[in-house]
């Protein structure tokens, strides 16, 4: 036996602790950026503990923005709730409508959607939403009167959800910005429509094994909290996150390769060949939920890409709820994010439902995608240093 292996049969560590990296001989297993230390009972921080010490680093701050992140989090709970349970009530299929994406809408983003709408409203402190399930922006007013709230959150208040029928984990993504100084009289979507730059917090909440919130206010890095529901709290698990510069992985739909441009497909097959010396062939992993692609590659190392294609030719994610956070949140963690041509975060939106090409994930691979799409680089044998591949 291998020095470590332990002889219990109810160990689990005994296979991997002891056994020699891989038996086949490849590359080492795919640990990177996955080994986080366990918490200790009683050693944890909750989301609002850690929003409130936060708080103090801005002497000025009115807690606004900290109840708004509070709502989101109940909100977020509420439609985890609903979630553990949706095999047994009926919020599984479809609603018979169809959104303003031309998406079948399932009845989950419809719940997803009104819980998002409710709790922001009671919170006050939002004074516009714009969601993926509606086609225009939506004013809230608190009392009868408008909302006297000056942030504005956008969000996808389920992505993923034609994968919840099947348990797939889906997911929540919010953007969010404050309402321009300079604007007067009731807030309307044109004020929603600013760059990416410009906001002031982004995350996304994964219902998945477990349902973690993942954010970031653009200072004080990204930070991840994991719904413990024994208590009802999301509780600080993955502190500081940041992912790795290269990964080995990439997330893509590969069934519409052949309405992708000469370069992605160059950098595709790039990363597919075999060369023992390194990383390559890079593995796919694609599960159809970007929220669920983008955390792994998040934690693991990788990149997502959703490039224009013939049905979609200016992709299909929506800049304003899915590129647009998520761009800001894996900048943060030292990743990047591009439409292809530019920074993602630095597009002039046009309309609430906008869309875009995808580049997103560990800041190497984004380059490299970058340089392949530009026709910068070409096809060349992997570990060769440059030779073409005819
Ligand atoms: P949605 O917001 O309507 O759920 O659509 C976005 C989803 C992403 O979660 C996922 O990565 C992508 O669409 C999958 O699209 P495709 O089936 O074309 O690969
Ligand atoms: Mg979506």
């Amino acid at each position: 036996m291998a020095s470590g292996a332990s002889d219990d049969p109810l160990d689990d560590h005994a296979q991997t602790d002891g056994r020699p990296d891989d038996p086949a001989g490849g590359p080492p297993p795919d640990t990177e950026g996955a080994q986080r230390p366990a918490m200790e009972p009683g050693d944890f921080k909750t989301l609002e503990q850690f929003i409130i010490e936060r708080q103090k680093h801005f002497p000025h701050s009115t807690g606004a923005f900290s109840r708004l992140l509070r709502d989101v989090s109940v909100a977020a709970k509420i439609v985890n709730r609903d979630m553990r349970t949706a095999g047994l009530i009926d919020i599984y299929g479809s609603t018979g409508e169809v959104n303003v994406q031309g998406e079948v809408q399932q009845k989950m983003d419809a719940l997803a959607h009104r819980e998002f709408v409710l709790a922001l409203r009671r919170g006050g402190e939002c004074c516009l939403i714009g969601s993926e399930e509606h086609a225009e922006a939506i004013p809230l007013a608190t009392t009868g009167e408008d909302s006297d709230g000056q942030y504005i959150v956008l969000l996808d208040p389920l992505d993923g959800s034609s994968n919840i029928d099947v348990n797939v984990s889906v997911g929540t993504i919010f953007s969010i910005y404050r309402l321009p100084e300079d604007w007067t009289g009731k807030p309307t979507m044109e004020a929603a429509l600013q760059p990416g730059t410009e906001q002031v917090a982004a995350g996304y909440v994964v219902y998945g094994s477990s349902t973690m919130l993942v954010y970031t206010t653009g200072t004080g890095g990204v930070n991840g909290f994991t719904l413990d529901p024994s208590i009802g709290e999301f509780l600080l698990s993955h502190p500081d996150i940041s992912t790795p510069v290269e990964g080995k992985m990439y997330s893509i739909n590969q069934a519409y390769y052949e309405s992708w441009e000469e370069g992605l497909k160059d950098y595709v097959r790039w990363m597919q060949q075999p060369d023992a010396e390194s990383r390559h062939p890079y593995k796919t992993r694609y599960i159809g939920s970007f929220v669920s692609d983008f955390h792994r590659n998040l934690l693991k190392g990788g990149i997502y890409m959703y490039p224009a294609t013939k049905n979609s030719p200016s992709g299909k994610l929506r800049l304003m709820y899915e590129a647009n956070p998520m761009a800001f949140l894996v900048e943060q963690a030292g990743g990047a994010a591009s439409d292809g041509d530019g920074r993602i975060l630095e597009r002039d939106p046009q309309k609430l439902h906008e869309r875009t090409p995808l580049f997103i994930g560990s800041r190497e691979m984004v380059e490299t995608a970058g340089a392949f799409l530009r026709g910068e680089r070409e096809l060349e044998a992997a570990g060769t240093g440059g030779e073409t591949v005819s």
